[in-house]
Order: structure tokens, then C-alpha cells, then sequence
């Protein structure tokens, strides 16, 4: 049986797991509806492999941490850098007394995302569980809020990755010295010294915690559960197809919808939870540095009202073209991570902004969420600025070696789907997001008809889920593509390819080598190919003249070479560079103080291959680059 998402707490209904209803709107401020930022300082204790119990008694002694960000590197402590298990949060807070008892209001508790698993417990109470670290979910609190306003919130949080999660952890977790070959000549001496911890099958540093805002919103009583806004263009009129959800108590409120444009004036206005709207002259949504134009949708429900920004702009793929408003569009930029000192993967609007300036800077003007669903508010900030960006769910490091079929040995189908349809639920009305990435570098080599199966059925869900119909694709890494069924029947073809780096390392010569030969392959697939990642790691700083592996006049060259190749490529739609700036991972001996590909820094200081780009991308236009 399905159950609402929002879950009005009490004792019939209270199930803090199972199937969700995935819609959710961005909780904003208005007339209507009252916010409240629970960011700051809680209190914070490491916990242990002990699954948290129902009923909350608070740790005793708890250390002080800042949210929303990472926990790992806000104490200089190898028990919170490499924690394995729970940890505990807990914040009392006193609500106003107008958001307390019956004022015929709601009140809702939402987290955009706690990595990876969450317990929420109000007054000591388990109210809530949810599973998956970069997604938001929310529960209505109404009927917990005593009288005096005091809550007490604690969320006990897990930061375990397994082949049950995603990202994908290495299952067992049980490290011998750290390494897989210890050096030591019995397996039974080197067994002695083990130690549990996560494994990630990924190369990024699983920062956990309450990573993203936490936040009590309020709404009337009947209130707009979700809008879904499908805008497309007719000749100069632009089409705008709506649904609205309404939900609470039962009223007959009627709906009412008004299209304003960014002067503020009524374009146009309409009656009823479903429909059409036309809008003449209509401005389209465009990539910078063309204009990207936003409309606002207000929905009014009752005494309920909301603000949806959204733009019109078509997206399609046609022949080996991806077209944005009908024009072929080439891709400039970058995956990127979220990764910062300190936060983690805590956000952080400041480096937000200063990252789409940079993106700005450097002519890019598009990025993939590598390799998970970013926080909301950048995805709000690419609409304003107009940067394109790929959405990528968290499934990455789906792969054993060829002896294990991970889509037979892996549970993580049910999830990945919910977690699909959650992603596309939450960002569907943004006009930045121009196609969905279902997963980075799964094995779609060994097993190629059981990886075919799996993402199929995952490529069909996506287009069934968005409202839109945008393009679906998965990011392929570098394998045998003759023998790789998956990649070639993507919408887009997206590949992640190191040559002259893991494959061919040094010698350009031999990269561009097989690079071409791989590209004389996928031209005859007729279908848009683009890179999704390429990169050299450069220690900034090292400099050569003539250039070798980790210094920044490598990477330039590599660029350069690879770049050319590209360019010589009708069918070949974008480049985007791993990465966009350096970032922290996993410790080991191919890593020296984390992953060193970014074009920028962590601190966001230029490397010489950024201004190598930002010449070449300030040559390249956003359209009809291959004519
Ligand atoms: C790619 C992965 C990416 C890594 C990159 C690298 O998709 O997450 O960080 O390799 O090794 O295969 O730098």
C-alpha cells in the first residue's frame, strides 16, 4: 500500500519506512508560508555500528559541529575523518508561539539531504527513516509541536556504503592495513590486523552528515502539494502545459495559475488543477550568454500560494545533433564535485556563486552533477545564469571485475529507481537541466546483456518519469566499447575516456591514437557522442619544459592534443573536462593529497590549463560549432 511522503505523524499512521510519494516542492517564504533555517551550531557525537533505537535518549557528551556541512573535517580527529557507522545530531529549537497548536497551519520538518541514511526523532520520538544521502525528504510535525514550542530534533545518521547503497561501498569493509595487497605472505597473518571501515567503489571522499539545509516550513491547512510545469514552443508562442497537486484537509478552494514575466506584467492566467496556457512573443530560455529568461508561475490554492520559476527552451536530439531551442548546442565545460576545506560536501553558496563566476570566466557553460543529485540551490542559481547542466543520480561504482555480475549480485535496483524517479520529482521544472545521466561508469562490458536489461528498464523509467521527456543517457567508462551494448543505445553517447593518462599514460602520441580509432567507431553509430571526462592530474605548481605526467604543462598538452582530435569530429557535441577543481578522495598511492585533475585548485586558483580553455572555449559559441 502506498503512503503519503509528507507523513502527518500519529500513532494509525506512523511507518517510518516504505514506498514514498515523490514530490516536493522547494520550500520558500511567502505570504503563505513561514520558513525557518535550523543552519547553525548542534550538538554532535560519534556513534558506533549499533543500530539507533526507536526512542531517543540523547548522548551525554556531545561535541560541538556546524550544519549544514560534512562532519569529517570539522575536527582535526581520524575518528571523524575515517568514522565507520552512526553519528548523532541534536538541536532544541522553540518555535513562535503563531506556529504552535491548532492555527489550522502545517508544519513541516524537511532535510535536503543527510548522507547516507537518516533517522529523525522529534521530542525523542523515531518519527521518520530515509535512505539515500543526496536527495531531500520531509515530514509534517503539526501534530508534535507542543503548545510551549519546544522540539528537540535529533537525527542519528549512517554513513555506511555497501553494495546495497549509492554510491556503491565495497561489501565486507574489512580493510587488511588499508590495502589490498599487504605485502605480508600469509593471508592468515596479514587477517590479524583488520579493521572495518568503508570501502568506496568510487573516487571521491565519502563525506556523510547533514550535508544540506534543514528547514521547518509552514503551509495552510489545504495547501499546493506539487507543480509540474512542461513548457514548449510553437512558432513564436510559447505552450505551457501545468498540473497542480493539491492536498489536506478537503476544500473546494478553486486553483488558479498566472504566468508574470521577468517585468512583472500577467502574461497569462487560468482556472483548474490541469491545463494550457499560451504565451505570444514568448522569450526563450537561453544558455549565456544568451539571455536566459525565467517566467513565474503563482499558483494560488485557497490560502496557499506559490512561486515556480521555470523558462522555455526545447531540447532534443536529432540525428548527431542535440538541440537546444532547435539549434545544435555544443557542450563547453565540466563534471564537477561538490567539495570544499572543511564543509566537505557541506553547501556552500559562496563557493556556489564564485563557481558559476568561474564557470562564467572561463566561457564554459554547461557541468554534470558527477556523481550525484547536487543541492537545490545550484540548480536554482544555473536557471538565473543560464549555465546547462547534465543531472546524475548517485549510482556510481556499479562493477566487480569480470567474474561478478553486479546486476545480479547488487540490491540496489528498487532503490536506484526510487531514487530516479525522487530526482527527477524534485528537479523536473528546471529549464538548466537539459538531459538526465542515470549513473557514472557502471561495468556495461563483462555482462553486457544483464547491463542491458538493468538499463533499459531504468532508461525507459526516466522517460516515463519526466514530464518533459528530456533525453536520458549513462556515463560509460573507458571499456571495450565493441563489446558494450549500453552506451551506444543512450540517447547521448557519453563517454569517460584517459588516454595518455590510466590508458597509454604519457604518451600522447598513442593516446590520439586510440582516441581516433574509437571515434572512427562511434561515427558510424550515428548518433551525438561527447566526452563527459578526460583529464591529467597536475600538481599546481609543477612546471617543465619538457612536460611530463603531474605538471601543468602535461595537462595543457594533453588538452591540446585531445581537443584537436575533437574538433575534426562532426557528430561530436562537447567536451566536458575532469574536472572542473581539484578534490579530496580516498587516500592511496595514486592520489597525493586528492585527486589533482581540476582545471582549477580546491582553493579555486587557476592552472595554466585553465586559461588555455578559457581561450579556446571563448572562441567556441554555444551553437552550430560543427556547422
Ligand atoms: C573516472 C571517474 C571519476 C574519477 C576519475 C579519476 O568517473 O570519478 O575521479 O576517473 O580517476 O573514471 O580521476
Amino acid at each position: 500500500m502506498d503512503f503519503p511522503f509528507v507523513l502527518p505523524y500519529n500513532k494509525r499512521n506512523y511507518r517510518p519506512q516504505g514506498k514514498r510519494r515523490t514530490t516536493m516542492l522547494y520550500p520558500i517564504m511567502n505570504r503563505s508560508r513561514s520558513l525557518i533555517d535550523l543552519g547553525g551550531v548542534w550538538q554532535f557525537q560519534l556513534g558506533d555500528e549499533t543500530e539507533p533505537e526507536d526512542l531517543w535518549s540523547g548522548p551525554q557528551e556531545m561535541d560541538l559541529i556546524a550544519v549544514p556541512a560534512s562532519y569529517n573535517d570539522q575536527k582535526d580527529d581520524p575518528a571523524y575523518r575515517n568514522h565507520y557507522g552512526w553519528a548523532y545530531y541534536e538541536r532544541t529549537v522553540v518555535l513562535p508561539a503563531l506556529l504552535c497548536g491548532n492555527n489550522g497551519q502545517r508544519q513541516v520538518l524537511r532535510f535536503d539531504a543527510v548522507t547516507h541514511v537518516a533517522k529523525v526523532y522529534i521530542n525523542g520520538k523515531l518519527i521518520m527513516t530515509h535512505k539515500g544521502g543526496f536527495l531531500p525528504f520531509e515530514v509534517e510535525i503539526t501534530d508534535l509541536v507542543p503548545e510551549d514550542g519546544h522540539l528537540t530534533i535529533g537525527v542519528a545518521v549512517d554513513n555506511r556504503i555497501s553494495h546495497s547503497t549509492l554510491p556503491i561501498g565495497n561489501e565486507g569493509n574489512i580493510a587488511f592495513f588499508g590495502s589490498d595487497n599487504p605485502g605480508i605472505p600469509s593471508v592468515e597473518a596479514a587477517k590479524i590486523w583488520r579493521k572495518k571501515q568503508n570501502l568506496p567503489n568510487f573516487d571521491f571522499f565519502n563525506f556523510a552528515g547533514i550535508n544540506r539545509p534543514v528547514r521547518i516550513y509552514s503551509t495552510p491547512a489545504s495547501y499546493i502539494r506539487d507543480i509540474t510545469l512542461v513548457p514548449s514552443i510553437e512558432g513564436d508562442t510559447g505552450v505551457l502545459n501545468y498540473e497542480i497537486l493539491m492536498d489536506g484537509m478537503d476544500s473546494d478552494a478553486p486553483v488558479t495559475l498566472k504566468i508574470i514575466d521577468a517585468e512583472s506584467n500577467c502574461k497569462a492566467e487560468a482556472t483548474g488543477r490541469k491545463g494550457e496556457l499560451r504565451i505570444p512573443q514568448v522569450h526563450l530560455w537561453q544558455p549565456y550568454p544568451g539571455t536566459p529568461y525565467l517566467y513565474k508561475a503563482e499558483v494560488h490554492y485557497g490560502e496557499d500560494c506559490y512561486t515556480e520559476e521555470f523558462g522555455f527552451r526545447t531540447v532534443e536530439v536529432k540525428g548527431t545533433q542535440f538541440l537546444i531551442n532547435g539549434e545544435p548546442f555544443y557542450f563547453k565545460g565540466f563534471s564537477k564535485h561538490e567539495d570544499s576545506f572543511f564543509r566537505g560536501r557541506g553547501l556552500d553558496l559562496c563557493l556556489d556563486v564564485k563557481d558559476i563566476n568561474l564557470l562564467h570566466w572561463i566561457h564554459a557553460n554547461s557541468f554534470r552533477t558527477s556523481h550525484y543529485p547536487y543541492a537545490e540551490e545550484i540548480y536554482r542559481l544555473c536557471d538565473r545564469e543560464g549555465i546547462v547542466i547534465i543531472d546524475e543520480t548517485p549510482a556510481v561504482g556499479i562493477g566487480a571485475g569480470e567474474s561478478c555480475d553486479p546486476y545480479k549480485t547488487f540490491p540496489i535496483r528498487e532503490h536506484h529507481e526510487q531514487v530516479l524517479r525522487d530526482l527527477i520529482a524534485r528537479d523536473k521544472n528546471h529549464p538548466c537541466i537539459v538531459m538526465w545521466s542515470m549513473g557514472n561508469e557502471p561495468d556495461t562490458e563483462h555482462f553486457p546483456e544483464s547491463a542491458y536489461d538493468y538499463w533499459h528498464s531504468l532508461y525507459e523509467l526516466a522517460h516515463e518519469t519526466d514530464p518533459s521527456n528530456r533525453p536520458v543517457t549513462l556515463v560509460c567508462c573507458q571499456n571495450n566499447y565493441e563489446k558494450d551494448m549500453v552506451t551506444r543505445s543512450m540517447d547521448v553517447v557519453c563517454i569517460n575516456r584517459y588516454y595518455g593518462w590510466y590508458n597509454l599514460s604519457g604518451n600522447l602520441d598513442a593516446a590520439c591514437y586510440g582516441l581516433n580509432l574509437e571515434l572512427d567507431f562511434w561515427e558510424k553509430q550515428n548518433k551525438p557522442v561527447m566526452i563527459t571526462e578526460y583529464g591529467a592530474d597536475a600538481v599546481a605548481g609543477i612546471h617543465e619544459c619538457v612536460p611530463e605526467m603531474f605538471s601543468e604543462e602535461f595537462q595543457v598538452e594533453f588538452y591540446k592534443r585531445q581537443n584537436a582530435q575533437f574538433d575534426k569530429r562532426k557528430f561530436f557535441i562537447g567536451e566536458h573536462v575532469w574536472n572542473f577543481a581539484d578534490f579530496a578522495t580516498v587516500q592511496g598511492c595514486m592520489r597525493v593529497d586528492g585527486n589533482k585533475k581540476g582545471l582549477f585548485t580546491r582553493e579555486r586558483r587557476p592552472k595554466m590549463a585553465a586559461h588555455y580553455f578559457k581561450e579556446r572555449w571563448g572562441e567556441i559559441p554555444n551553437f552550430e560549432y560543427k556547422g
